[in-house]
């Protein structure tokens, strides 16, 4: 797989806990292409905020690009070919959006990561992502990873039950995080977004899950 650039001259990878390696900066050399990306599928996909099953309205805007994408309605949570707003199949991932996943995923140990879903999330001030696990994909040997873009965010991450204690981390322009073995099923979430400013992206926060679903 070709490198976009070569993680050991530009970040270093910080083991967060077993099987989680943070990137911090790692998405920085591509962050216009990144955003771009994001403009692109928005543009066909727009973002919105879904419903959960109990009827409450999500906080967090999403919207989908990949073979699949996760929606969230009435009927339930779920991984769905088509977006349910338009009829249509989900935007192609960019090319800079795969590239960075997989040569992400690679230092962390996941050679050939091809995901087929990237969610797209869009925090502003006071959005929030309650404490949740990710397990609608099929395979969990599969890693999950994020970026994170603009306004920088404190991510919550606990244990394999709800009720286990959490730990804090900041996420910052440019960070990306491979999830993979025993942290792929960790609960996890984001507190209420504060009010920033980023010179790319003005006061939202964009985070991106690169996933294998199917
Ligand atoms: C740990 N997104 O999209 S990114 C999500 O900042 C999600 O928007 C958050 O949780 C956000 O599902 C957190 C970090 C993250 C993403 C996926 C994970 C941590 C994870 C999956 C498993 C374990
Ligand atoms: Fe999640």
């Amino acid at each position: 797989m070709r490198q976009l650039f070569d993680v050991a001259d530009t970040t270093q990878a910080e083991p967060l806990c077993a099987g989680a390696v943070l990137l911090r900066g790692f998405a920085r050399a591509l962050e216009v292409a990144l955003l771009d990306g994001v403009r692109e599928v928005v543009a066909q996909a727009p973002l919105r905020q879904m419903i959960t099953p109990g009827g409450l309205r999500m906080s967090v805007a999403m919207t989908n690009c990949g073979s699949l994408g996760w929606i969230n309605d009435r009927a339930g949570y779920r991984y769905a070919a088509f977006d349910p707003a338009s009829g249509l199949p989900w935007p192609a991932i960019p090319a800079a959006f795969a590239a960075l996943a997989s040569d992400a995923a690679e230092p962390a140990g996941f050679a050939n990561f091809n995901p087929d879903v990237c969610l797209i999330s869009r925090y502003e001030a006071g959005t929030r992502l309650s404490l949740h696990q990710d397990r609608d994909e099929r395979d969990y040997e599969q890693p999950i990873v994020s970026v994170s873009l603009g306004v920088g965010a404190m991510f919550l991450f606990g244990g394999l039950k709800r009720s286990d204690r959490t730990a804090r981390l900041r996420l910052e322009h440019g960070d990306v995080v491979v999830w993979g073995g025993p942290a792929r099923l960790r609960c996890h979430g984001v507190l209420p977004l504060e009010t920033g400013s980023h010179p790319l992206t003005g006061a939202q926060r964009f985070n991106m899950t690169f996933r294998k679903a199917a």
